[in-house]
């Protein structure tokens, strides 16, 4: 499938945003796929205001009925899943099963948002006064401020999307700038859906394009009440307080710096696979790749060496073949900050195996690079994410000093243990264990399903999407106590007579 089909197909080939703004290039081999306009601030502006008038229309249409909506984007993106996977590996490298596999995540959260369109559930509450009731009643927020990375180009949109919808909300979306292609296939399969469907407010799910100045116009503006960021830790320092300035709620999903825990009891066989797909897929540019790696003393010998044997074996090449694992980066930065981190780790007392670039000859403009493992001194730590195929390898011998290591980070957001012990994989779950917002057993840091909550503590952010009950944060909380008697007793016993 070449590009020009793939946009044929989803029908975008015609109405893109031709312009000189914005280039667009192919990690595969650095070429420029497109060149778009970017919107102007004003251009942001309007669209702020259409997505108001398009929340206000959308919030009355009933729950279930918003959920047909989701129900038919879910029907489309099942058609257009090879297309729209394939566009996903041209734009951020990704290799074509994993590309497949973040439309199966889009398809998956319209399931669950379309099910969750009817299970808005809120609590009723005992009233301590007689003939009252009090409920909780989940109400749409607004317009929702969508940015999303390049890693994960399609899906994240998706998780919030989805449930933002059936909540009630609109939606505005800025894709990463590295990525904008993906984001406008998929509002194009959104009008698809939205044609299908029926009766749709214009506005309700818009994109906006452009650089870092755009995705500050959102950030800053009073009409909208959430902003969903996934993006680094410095993105995030920047978002949160500036959203928290206009008394904006934001849900935050930065950086991870995520490890796995390898014992003693552990099946080798499950830790292996595990490890190679959480530190080598995605070319280790997923916020849940596995960064570091504790080994217990007794167990390194049998699983070191078979790691680094497959590391040097694993097939690096274009993402649209078969039998390719590991696609390029993203960049020639993303190179560059392999490098660094590398020479860091060596300078730092690291054993390093394996690092820099690949298929130069072959893909002079993508960047390509062999995946790297460091066998980290003993007691040493790494605190910094690096966006690469880097896996550091630490030694330990007590499981509690392992959880306090794998701890001891800015960043919370995945972990994951092997172990057949059911002692340790209950301590690793425990209030005492991993301080992740996921925590898994023999199962490894990435890849999680869109049904439990996504996110992370600490530096990580502490939002929550996808699954469980996050769409509580797309609504409005409203507290209403109904009073049927004939008298108005006050709370809490106090008297107020005024005489009459
Ligand atoms: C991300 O990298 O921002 O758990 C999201 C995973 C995927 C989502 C990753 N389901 O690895």
């Amino acid at each position: 499938m070449t590009l020009d089909d793939i946009l044929k197909e989803i029908g975008i080939d015609e109405n893109l945003p031709h312009g000189t703004d914005l280039e667009v290039f192919s990690p595969i081999d650095g070429a420029k796929i497109a060149a778009l306009r970017t919107d102007t601030p004003a251009e942001v502006k309007d669209k702020i205001g259409a997505s108001v008038s398009a929340f206000k229309t959308w919030r009355e249409v009933p729950a279930p009925k918003r959920g047909e909506l989701v129900r038919i984007f879910g029907e489309i993106l099942r058609e257009n899943k090879e297309a729209l996977g394939a566009l996903v590996t041209y734009e951020c490298g990704k290799i074509y099963q994993e590309g497949l596999g973040e439309v199966q995540e889009m398809i998956d959260i319209c399931d669950f948002a379309v099910g969750l369109s009817r299970q808005l559930y809120g609590l009723t509450i005992a009233s301590e006064r007689p003939q009252h009731k009090m409920r909780e009643i989940w109400q749409p927020l607004g317009p929702v401020g969508v940015i999303s990375a390049f890693n994960f180009p399609v899906a994240v949109w998706a998780w919030n999307t989805t449930i933002a919808l059936v909540c009630g909300d609109s939606v505005i979306w800025k894709p990463s700038e590295k990525t904008p292609l993906t984001a406008l296939a998929c509002l194009k399969l959104f009008d698809d859906a939205c044609a299908r469907f029926g009766e749709v407010p214009d506005g309700l799910m818009q994109v906006i394009i452009g650089e870092r100045d755009i995705g500050e116009i959102l950030v800053d503006d009073k009409r909208v009440p959430l902003i969903s960021a996934t993006g680094s830790t410095r993105m995030g320092r920047e978002v949160a307080p500036r959203v928290a300035q206009r008394f904006g709620k934001s849900i935050l999903e930065l950086g991870g710096n995520n490890a796995i825990i390898v014992a003693p009891s552990a099946d080798l066989d499950l830790a292996f696979q595990g490890i190679v797909f959480g530190s080598v897929g995605t070319c280790g540019q997923r916020c849940t790749s596995t960064r570091r790696l504790f080994v217990h003393d007794d167990v390194y010998d049998a699983l070191v060496p078979r790691l680094k044997k497959a590391y040097s074996g694993l097939s690096i090449g274009n993402p649209m073949h078969d039998k390719t694992l590991v696609g390029p980066l993203i960049d020639e930065q993303a190179y560059l900050a392999m490098e660094d981190a590398l020479n860091k780790a060596q300078m730092d007392g690291g054993d390093v195996t394996g690092g820099g670039r690949a298929l130069a000859d072959q893909y002079p403009n993508g960047f390509y690079v062999k995946p790297a493992i460091v066998e980290m001194p003993d007691g040493s730590n790494v605190a910094e994410e690096t966006f690469a195929p880097i896996l550091y390898i630490f030694k330990y011998n007590d499981i509690e000093d392992a959880i306090a290591r794998q701890n001891d980070v800015p960043q919370g957001l995945s972990s994951s243990i092997f172990t057949r012990d059911i002692q340790e994989a209950e301590l690793f779950t425990s209030e005492a264990g991993s301080d992740c917002g996921i925590a898994n057993v023999n199962i490894g840091t990435s890849g999680a399903e869109i049904g439990g909550a996504f996110g992370g503590e600490k530096e990580t952010g502490g939002g929550r999407e996808s699954g469980s009950d996050s769409w509580k944060a797309y609504m409005r909380r409203m507290t209403s106590t109904v009073n049927y008697s004939s008298e108005l007793p006050l709370a809490q016993g106090v008297t107020f007579d005024t005489g009459e």
